[in-house]
């Protein structure tokens, strides 16, 4: 007995060991990444715990949050008890899990709610659940990247809450250059270690950390990412993501990553022609062997207003924050023509095709031609 203890001492030491050595490549240890679902258990019981025994102690006029651990004896009310922010959270699939996260909203936001693959300029702070802090972007506004397929992504807690808030309003500089912002959104979210960092955490995180971020949302960027460049960087197929969400649930999903989604369930995915890509991905949504990029680009010398290459998703007015661009396009991404036939002697075909008509391209509802089937044949 006595010797077998020897032998399991001395075979730790032995790891230990190796994993600090970057002497060799031989020597690289790869330890298997513990079973999502059983870790789950434990990161689950950890913030139930954490928010049964944490309060709020403090949110400040500029919604900067503390939270405390309830002293012994102590009368505050918990996070989970308390009502002034009802906790609230959302099922989030990954790894085979489904997560509940739960976070606080302490404010909505006035401006627009990104998709998980937009980027963003937040300030937040992140602590552990002793309450000591791990990073902050040292309440300034960081630039962060949602899309979980970015050179330098946010972890993948981050896509599943923002999209439940909205941006701030960016305010005139200030004198001396600064920018603020008012009614941006506010929260804190509750990530267990699989949505976080889970065994492959930068330095000064240990691996299977559950982690607490309270947030400031300011400013977002749309991303359209169909086309990716050696640079890493994406050109996109004129459709922004978020208006590639063809479910409407403020969430995208790439059915092909098996790894991180081994059965993502149907409601999940915006997959228009059912093709295995989903829209945002995709660079012809409807499958018509047609690219989106080109079904929605003006055509040269078309009768319409804008700056932009492409037609809007829908028709917009100027932007009053850009005195000196004058931004408003009249139409947005047509339908299939409904207008008369080049030769009405014959049936529509890819050569006898109808005209736009001006409510091709502003009728609201009306389905998109990068969304159409149908388009450019006619299907009889
Ligand atoms: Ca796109
Ligand atoms: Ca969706
Ligand atoms: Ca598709
Ligand atoms: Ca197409």
């Amino acid at each position: 007995m006595n010797k077998f203890k020897y032998y399991f001492v001395l075979l730790l030491a032995g790891i230990a060991i190796v994993s600090c050595s970057k002497k060799d490549d031989d020597d690289v240890v790869v330890v298997p990444l513990r079973d999502y679902a059983e870790q789950y258990k434990a990161d689950k019981d950890s913030i139930e715990q954490y928010l049964k025994t944490n309060f709020i102690e403090e949110v400040t006029a500029d919604f900067d949050v503390k939270i405390s651990k309830i002293p012994t004896g102590g009368t505050q009310t918990s996070i989970w008890d308390q009502t002034e922010y009802p906790l609230q959270h959302r099922d989030v699939y990954s790894h085979d899990v489904t997560y509940r996260v739960y976070y606080l909203k302490l404010r909505e936001g006035s401006g627009d709610k990104p998709c998980n693959f937009d980027a963003i300029k937040a300030s937040y702070v992140g602590n552990f659940l002793n309450n000591k802090q791990f990073d902050s972007s040292y309440g300034l506004a960081a630039d962060l990247d949602l899309n979980i397929y970015a050179a330098r992504p946010t972890i993948d807690g981050w896509g599943e809450i923002m999209p439940q808030f909205r941006t701030g309003i960016k305010n005139a500089p200030n004198d001396d250059g600064t920018i603020t912002y008012s009614d941006y959104g506010a929260g804190v979210m509750f990530l267990p270690s699989g949505l976080g960092y889970y065994g492959n955490p930068p330095e000064g995180i240990p691996s299977y950390t559950c982690l607490v971020f309270s947030f400031k949302l300011l400013a977002l960027k749309r991303s359209d990412l169909e086309y990716s460049t050696s640079s890493q960087a994406t050109v996109g197929d004129g459709v922004p993501s978020y208006l590639e969400d063809i479910n409407g649930d403020g969430y995208l999903y790439d059915q092909r990553d098996t790894a991180r989604y081994p059965n993502l369930p149907k409601e999940l995915i915006d997959d228009t022609d059912g093709d295995g890509i989903p829209d945002f991905m995709d660079f012809d949504d409807d499958g018509d062997g047609y690219t989106t990029r080109f079904e929605i680009e003006k055509p040269v010398g078309a009768p319409v207003t804008g700056i932009s290459l492409y037609y809007p998703f829908d028709p917009i007015g100027d932007n009053p924050d850009t005195p000196n661009v004058d931004e408003t396009e009249i139409w947005g991404i047509p339908r299939r023509p409904t207008g008369e036939l080049a030769d009405p002697s014959k049936p529509e075909s890819i050569t006898n095709s109808r005209k736009y008509v001006p409510e091709d391209y502003t009728t609201p509802g009306r389905l998109r031609i990068h969304l159409d089937k149908s388009y450019p044949y006619q299907k009889n």
